[in-house]
């Protein structure tokens, strides 16, 4: 198949995902065209089944904000033009989403019938979406996608509540290429460069938006470093990095964590952890909370949106109301409570995320992809 990716190109999960995506698709023989602003950063290659076009945005001192769904659209109509695509796979649905409806209709107009698969990610409906500033205009391009996937139970019925759809949202978990982690497994694990042997190492990787809580990452290392020798790695950057470097530093605790910036080697990093934490306010998936998993970490999360649909409590890690760091401490101190507690939650948790793995839910997108390349026009 001939298939058109849309996607955020930076570190944040549905981009992420979607180059994923792209990777395993080109992988199976399918000619994949990633449309996007810039680069993925998860994209390490190009090939004749991967190509990258870039959406070109024209300055003009006329626009405060520039157009960018009119630049994309038109990028759409003529990568699809160009290159014969059959479906558009838009992912994270502002302004993707409707980007692709005028996409489809320009087409129609040309005697060219795309079909859009749209899948919802996470704050596109939970935090920007539901906005009364972008309400109408997403529930219209969910409603008149081809085919609507949301990455959790909780976000499909999120959306189902929030807004008035009237049509079907099927669920589809995001996955992990498991194999990736055992490479970077068996390469080796420089652990020793970052951490005693006798310590433990905690992670947390995100953009650092509010809806993280990277503060109450820092409180619960905090409390967790109190009872057992540890140090705290932090991978990303955002808006709240600051406030949580500010925070190490009035506990005085900025020795054992390391702010280690944006990074494309994850999976390195991850091989070094024991426990993740991930404290977010709202989480439709925990894409970061899964990768750290496939990496044997066992997860300290809240027990908001999709996230306990990954992280199993008292089985993978341990789930806790948003905001209550004392029990994420606890939590955190029973799974180090001995060598052998935490080396089975480890273990757990790897397990578990093996289901969620590229070769289960990749040939899922494909039928979709198929299946939608059946509807009548
Ligand atoms: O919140 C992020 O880290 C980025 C955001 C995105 O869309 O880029 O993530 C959302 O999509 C991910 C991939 O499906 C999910 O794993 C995240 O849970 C979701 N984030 C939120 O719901 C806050």
């Amino acid at each position: 198949m001939k298939i058109g990716i849309v996607c955020y190109p930076t570190y944040g999960g549905s981009g992420v995902l979607a180059t994923e995506l792209g990777m395993a698709l080109a992988d199976k023989g399918h000619e994949v065209h990633f449309i996007t602003y810039n680069h993925p950063v998860r994209l390490d290659y190009l090939s004749h089944h991967l190509h990258f076009h870039r959406v070109d945005i024209e300055e003009y001192p006329l626009f405060q904000y520039q157009p960018y769904e009119l630049a994309l659209s038109s990028k759409m109509v003529e990568v699809v033009r160009k290159h014969n695509l059959e479906v558009l796979h838009v992912h994270y649905a502002i302004p993707h989403a409707y980007a692709a409806y005028m996409a489809k209709e320009m087409l129609k107009e040309k005697g060219i019938f795309i079909k859009v698969v749209t899948t919802l990610h996470g704050t596109d409906i939970t935090l920007v979406g539901s906005h009364p500033t972008y309400k109408t205009a997403v529930e219209f391009s969910i409603n008149h996608s081809d085919v609507v996937t949301a990455v959790s139970n909780n976000l499909r019925q999120t959306t189902l509540d929030r807004f008035n759809i009237t049509r079907d949202i099927q669920v589809v978990y995001n996955f992990i290429d498991i194999k990736r982690y055992k490479e970077a497994e068996a390469e080796e694990c420089q652990r020793i460069t970052l951490a005693e042997p006798d310590e433990i190492i905690l992670t947390h990787v995100s953009n650092f938006r509010a809806v993280k809580r990277v503060q109450d990452v820092i409180r619960t290392f905090y409390g967790v470093q109190k009872e057992v020798p540890s140090k705290l790695l932090l991978i990303g950057e955002g808006p709240d990095r600051i406030k949580a470097e500010n925070l190490t530093k009035k506990l005085k605790i900025s020795d054992k964590v390391f702010f280690l910036g944006n990074s494309t080697e994850v999976r390195k990093i991850l091989c070094y952890s024991d426990v993740f934490l991930l404290p977010s306010q709202t989480e439709s998936f925990g894409l970061a909370a899964l990768e750290a998993m496939a990496g044997k970490t066992a997860i300290i999360s809240t027990n908001t949106g999709g996230l306990p649909e990954v992280n199993v409590h008292g089985k993978t890690g341990f789930l806790s109301d948003v905001g209550d760091v004392d029990d994420m401490v606890a939590n955190t101190l029973k799974i180090l409570k001995n060598k052998e507690t935490l080396e089975q939650f480890k273990r757990q948790a790897y397990e578990h995320a093996k289901s969620f793995s590229l070769d289960n839910i990749v040939p899922v997108y494909e039928e979709i992809y198929s299946n939608c390349l059946q509807i009548e026009v």
